[in-house]
């Protein structure tokens, strides 16, 4: 079988949605962690992979791919067998819809409140930053949980690769130091999303290795 290689820190969050959706498709994979403390981006290897020199990167015979949601979405087309991206056109649309939402808007949020929080050493805290990003995830988060009222996953009841890349989020928002409101949907969907092995393993991961490190 053609060799699956996935690079990149387990401690990135959007690595974590490449691996998530490997580990969800039960494929074999070689992990190799570079980035953040690893290092390795700065080396002509890792730049003829990916010209950005940032992770996740995925290669599968002769194929190497950025960009997590690609990666994601590649996984699931590859080796899902319909399991995290139906067929049919329809069926596909509101997974690919959230998924977008999440690379446009929902991601902007969290991920500014993350480095904010946390990447940034706290004598360099912008509380102005921090309050715009946390309303900013806040409202992003109240759009899902409308949603979440309503169906048991993301993009509808089922599992889908959405729930993935949405869903990395958790961890972090639920264990940062913030005020949350009260989400019924989003942490009904949380406990289904803690229910899969595959979640605790990729997702539910320290990130003490990243706090006050605002260079990368
Ligand atoms: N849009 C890209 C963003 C990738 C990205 O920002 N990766 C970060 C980690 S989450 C990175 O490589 N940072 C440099 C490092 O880890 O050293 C994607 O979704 O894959």
């Amino acid at each position: 079988m053609t060799t699956v290689t996935l690079w990149g820190r387990a401690s990135s969050a959007n690595l974590q949605k490449a691996r998530w959706a490997l580990e969800e498709v039960g494929v074999a994979f070689d992990h190799r962690e570079v980035g953040g403390r690893f290092g390795g981006l700065d080396t002509q290897q890792f730049g003829a992979m990916n010209p950005n020199r940032l992770v996740p990167v995925l290669q599968h015979g002769d194929l190497t791919l950025w960009e997590s949601h690609a990666i994601v979405r590649y996984v699931a087309a590859q080796f899902g067998g319909g399991a995290l991206w139906p067929e049919g056109p329809a069926d596909r649309a509101p997974i690919d819809q959230w998924t977008d939402w999440t690379a446009t808007t929902f991601q902007k949020g969290w991920i500014a409140l993350f480095w904010q929080l946390v990447r940034t050493p706290p004598d360099r805290h912008d509380k102005a930053a921090i309050s715009a990003a946390l309303a900013e995830t806040i409202a992003a988060l109240r759009i899902m949980d409308a949603q979440l009222q309503q169906t048991d996953h993301l993009a509808t009841d089922a599992f889908s690769y959405a729930d993935i890349v949405a869903g990395v989020s958790l961890y972090r928002l639920t264990t940062m130091d913030i005020d949350l409101p009260d989400l019924p949907g989003v942490a009904a969907w949380h406990e289904r999303l803690k229910s899969r092995p595959a979640f605790e393993k990729t997702v539910c991961i320290s990130y003490d290795e990243l706090r006050g490190r605002s260079a990368h």
